[in-house]
């Protein structure tokens, strides 16, 4: 009591008002401008602050994109159809992009109206940072006391930062009163803030860059010679016409998830887990999982997402161990009935367990065309199963694997509005010529058809109104990939011409005429071209 009564009464007549108390009459004399501006700048400082802790501790999902993950697992489900195709590629950086933005904004904000609640900027690090701590902590990747440290070193930054850039001038031969700092000096600080600020950002890359990112993979990864290959085809004729070539090479490879940093997972420490309706729970290593034998066959995969004519399909060689034969090492019990599969970053996804019938081509496989994995698809491994969308069989970054009803679990996508079975409808696209061309008379009319799992037995073309005409095909591995055609035509008139393609599967079913969007299970309709014989 007695030393409070002290301590105040001394504060009271300092004769130079202390840091804390020029912050508060320096928020309060901080014009609306200046308060934006120290607000936006202070938000920056402690966000940069965030993302380089989390880059020095080598936390992939950092604190902003923790945050922006959280984003898109909550809003996707609002997205619906747009939402598969949207987290492809370019789409990721405008997401991490735009949380910036309205990180800033809402420091502006907070800033511009802080001489009427002087707390408010405070209380915005504040509450940033628990949302980055909450996100990260969310993710599966995520550790708690890293995610605490960045939290607690983001507010530090933050508060100091704003501490500078509020505090007020004392003025000159008046020691009671405070004045706000000049122009000048109030920009300068701001001005190295704010740099400081955006150096930290491009720090954090750069270590996070030289720490391992996206593209590392441990080098020295033997793969096993697979003891049966399926032999591949000559289709050198076709692929020569501007046709999608047979194999799609794996940096060309579509790429779909909602991951905005690729996992990064260290083959040392990785383990697949099959559990759940199983004799015997078992966990299996990277080295045993490559010493199992093994099968190398190409299968086309396609994104549910994929429009009419679209390119969310390619066709691969993987490499990798039979689904059943692991799953006989656990052995499934009768009441099984979905194969339920999630990847270290949280994503999952569900196919009834009868499509393992012996006959489908379903693999847990670790390579792709030759090479382990690349990082995006899904380093070191992930399941492939010929016939099934990916958001329902296609699992990358695997880590476990659990049989269960089909009731029980609903993969990531179902709750968001896509059905819970996925299997890929029969479809063909033209590729040659090009939407508009002008081309000759003589040309040649070429594309791709797939039903991964039966196979195309037919592809027809109609060019305006006239007759369908049968395509030669290009032989292929097997059913499980997408086989190129091609149809020459010559003499056609000067002039606007159409062309629309449809097939017929292996088994003489024909392809749905029925114009459908991609939501809920995939798009159905004939593609068609329109392109103009000139001369
Ligand atoms: N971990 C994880 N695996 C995933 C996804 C994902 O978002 N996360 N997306 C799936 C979807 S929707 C598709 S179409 C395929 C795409 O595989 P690719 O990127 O290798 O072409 O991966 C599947 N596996
Ligand atoms: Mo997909």
């Amino acid at each position: 009591m007695f030393e409070n009564v002290e301590i105040s009464d001394r504060s009271r007549c300092d004769p130079v008002p202390s840091v804390a108390a020029m912050t508060e009459e320096g928020v309060r004399l901080l014009s609306r401008r200046r308060g934006a501006v120290a607000g936006a700048v202070t938000v920056a400082a402690a966000l940069a602050a965030g993302e380089l802790v989390a880059a020095i501790t080598g936390v992939t999902e950092t604190p902003l994109l923790a945050v922006g993950s959280q984003f898109v697992d909550r809003f996707a489900a609002s997205l619906k159809e747009l939402a598969v195709a949207l987290f492809g590629t370019n789409d990721k950086a405008a997401l991490v992009i735009g949380t910036v933005a309205v990180t800033l904004v809402l420091g502006a904000v907070a800033g511009g109206i802080a001489r009427r609640a002087a707390w408010l900027v405070p209380a915005l690090v504040l509450v940033l940072s628990v949302v980055g701590f909450a996100s990260q902590v969310a993710d599966p990747r995520g550790s708690v006391p890293l995610a605490l440290l960045g939290a607690v070193v983001a507010n530090g930054v933050g508060f100091g930062t704003w501490r500078l850039l509020t505090r007020a001038a004392p003025r000159r031969g008046d020691n009671q009163a405070a004045a706000p700092p000049s122009r000048r000096d109030f920009l300068t600080v701001s001005g190295i803030a704010a740099t400081a600020a955006a150096g930290t950002a491009a720090l954090s890359r750069l270590v996070a860059g030289a720490t391992g990112g996206a593209s590392s993979m441990p080098d020295g990864i033997v793969l096993p010679e697979p003891p049966s290959t399926v032999p591949l085809p000559d289709t050198a004729a076709f692929d020569a016409e501007g046709i999608s070539p047979y194999v799609t090479a794996s940096e060309d490879f579509y790429r779909i998830d909602t991951a905005l940093s690729v996992p990064r997972v260290d083959v040392g420490t990785w383990r697949l887990r099959i559990e759940g309706l199983v004799e015997q729970p078992i966990e299996i290593d990277y080295e045993q999982l490559l010493a199992m034998p093994s099968v190398e066959q190409p299968v086309t995969l396609q994104c549910v997402s994929n429009q009419v004519g679209g390119d969310l399909v390619d066709n691969a060689v993987w490499q990798g161990v039979p689904l059943l034969d692991l799953l006989a090492q656990a052995g499934v019990q009768a009441s099984a009935e979905q194969l339920f599969s999630t990847s270290v970053d949280g994503w999952s996804c569900g196919f009834p367990v009868s499509v393992l019938d012996g006959e489908r081509t379903a693999l847990v496989a670790y390579a792709m065309n030759g090479e382990p994995l690349l990082p995006e698809h899904g380093f070191p491994v992930r399941l492939v199963v010929a016939g099934l969308y990916g958001y329902v069989s296609a699992t990358k970054w695997l880590e476990t694997i659990e049989l269960t009803t089909w009731d029980e679990r609903d993969g990531y996508w179902v709750p968001r509005g896509w059905a819970k079975e996925g299997p890929i409808k029969l479809a063909s696209r033209i590729d040659v010529p090009a939407q508009g061309a002008q081309i000759d008379a003589d040309t040649v009319i070429g594309g791709v058809a797939w039903l991964p799992g039966t196979g195309v037995r037919t592809v027809e073309i109609q060019v305006d109104d006239g007759p369908w005409q049968e395509c030669e095909l290009a032989s292929v591995a097997d059913g499980n990939t997408w086989v190129q055609w091609r149809l020459p035509v010559t003499g056609l008139a000067p002039g606007r011409h159409r062309a629309t393609v449809r097939a017929v599967d292996a088994e003489g079913n024909r392809q749905s005429v029925d114009v459908r969007p991609p939501a809920p299970d995939g798009a159905s309709g004939l593609h068609r071209r329109e392109f103009e014989v000139v001369g």
